[in-house]
């Protein structure tokens, strides 16, 4: 079969599977992979050290596969007929973000791209090696979606497409079967730049660069420590990734909903109520997270952004739910919920952080409650009348 045939031919299967778009890139080294190489020397990856190993596959897919001629890369469109966080306001309510509402679309990605797979090597009798990914290795995706047609690079930094919007989860197959290439598609964000005006934490240092450190996709879902300190205020109510520097985008507002029924929101994730979320015991978390995308915080996690989301949300009658947690296993939680108290109660806070820190023995809780006391005024006048 001839190139042109093939390549028509794996498009046309890729869209029977369910693909949104698919668009084709040869494989080679990337002009991007300099970008990559600076946004990593400026510190923008923070603590997620495994984007600095293999960089030279990132930069080269031919490094994964060798003689690898041909990106296929594939997008599914993850939106539902859900209002955008931006018209979400009510305080009790927490935010996780929209790709994580259904089943994780690693394995959804995965199952499609499998079978993709399955066809090519049928059509070439066997003898294709292919290797497939969906955010599961070296591979600069967005980089190959652009060159594949499937998109630009907003200055958001996400993959935008002209119909769909960006909410696409990206996947592609790295194969040594020669195929028709396509053209990158222009930018057309222009002059915009709504994204950068609306992110609250001033992640989007500038366009198309993102410091993931600032990030509160990152805060919520791959920093595993402590919030910073002074983030904690701006990250509102989201609990699980972050959606603001799409939901503002123009492309995003006639984005089609998806077919994909294993996208659409499992109960209780749309817009969760915070007293739910933080009162979830590991059980009930396992069980309402099972092959979740929200798995990947831990209980740990997703209640640590939970009480930040408390704390931003001014409403004093979660005190008693945020109380309950100043005793929980995790330090991690037992930290948060210290700054909770203190968010909601001010000085009212000063009792129950006292009484706390007579039986608490984590180093890390423990500087969490004295920056806490040193922050309450009557605290030094406690000390001060002896
Ligand atoms: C690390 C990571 C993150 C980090 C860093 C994100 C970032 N912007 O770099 C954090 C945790 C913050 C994150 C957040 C999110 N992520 Co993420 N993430 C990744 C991951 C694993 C690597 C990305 C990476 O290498 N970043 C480093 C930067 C420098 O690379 P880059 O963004 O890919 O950009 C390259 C090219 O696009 C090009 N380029 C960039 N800008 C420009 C501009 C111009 C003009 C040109 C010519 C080229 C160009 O050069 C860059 C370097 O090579 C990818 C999966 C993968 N393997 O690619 C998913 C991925 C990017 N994430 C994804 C998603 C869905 C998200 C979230 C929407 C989740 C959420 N709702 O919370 C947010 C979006 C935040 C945002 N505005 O980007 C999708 C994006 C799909 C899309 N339509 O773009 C991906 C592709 C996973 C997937 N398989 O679907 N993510
Ligand atoms: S995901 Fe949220 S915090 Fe991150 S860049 Fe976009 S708006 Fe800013
Ligand atoms: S909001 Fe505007 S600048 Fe940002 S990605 Fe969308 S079109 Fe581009």
């Amino acid at each position: 079969m001839g190139v042109k045939d093939l390549t028509s031919g794996i498009k046309r299967h890729a869209r029977s599977l369910g693909f949104d778009l698919v668009g084709v890139s040869p494989a080679g080294p990337l002009p991007d992979g300099q970008r990559y190489k600076e946004w990593l020397s400026r510190g923008h990856a923070g603590e997620m050290h495994y984007l600095e190993r293999r960089v030279e596959r990132r930069e080269d897919v031919r490094n994964i596969l060798p003689g690898a001629k041909s990106v296929i890369t594939c997008g599914l469109n993850y939106n539902t007929d859900t209002p955008y966080s931006t018209s979400c306001g009510d305080s009790r309510k927490g935010w996780i973000a929209r790709y994580a509402w259904g089943d994780d679309y690693h394995d959804v990605m995965d199952e499609r791209l499998s079978s993709l797979s399955g066809f090519i090597r049928a059509e070439t009798s066997g003898s294709a090696g292919i290797m497939r990914y969906s955010d599961t290795g070296p591979v600069l995706e967005r980089a190959h979606a652009r060159y594949g047609g499937i998109g630009w690079i907003g200055k958001n930094t996400c993959l935008i497409n002209q119909e769909t919007g960006s909410w696409i989860f990206l996947g592609e197959l790295i194969t040594d079967v020669e195929l028709e290439y396509d053209s990158p598609a222009p930018d057309r964000c222009g002059t915009c730049t709504r994204c950068i005006d609306a992110c609250p934490t001033d992640a989007l240092t500038g366009p198309y660069a993102l410091d993931s450190r600032l990030c509160i996709s990152y805060l919520t879902i791959e920093l595993k420590d402590s919030m910073p300190f002074d983030l904690r205020d701006k990250t509102g109510s989201n609990i699980f990734g972050c959606d603001i520097c799409q939901d503002v985008c123009p492309w995003n507002r006639k984005a089609p909903a998806t077919d994909e029924a294993s996208f659409r929101p499992r109960p209780g994730l749309y817009n969760p109520g915070l007293d739910s979320i933080v009162s979830l015991g590991p059980e009930e978390f396992r069980t309402l997270f099972k092959g979740s995308p929200v798995k990947r915080a831990k209980r740990r996690g997703l209640l640590r952004n939970a009480l930040v989301a408390i704390g931003n949300s001014g409403d004093p009658s979660f005190v008693p739910v945020v109380t309950e947690r100043l005793g929980d296993e995790e330090a991690l939680v037992r930290i948060h919920a210290a700054w909770a108290l203190w968010k909601l109660e001010g000085k009212g806070a000063l009792g129950p952080l006292l009484g706390m820190k007579k039986s608490e023995e984590d180093p890390a809780v423990l500087e969490e409650i004295d920056h806490l006391l040193r922050l309450i005024d009557d605290y030094g006048m406690l000390e001060a009348s002896g």
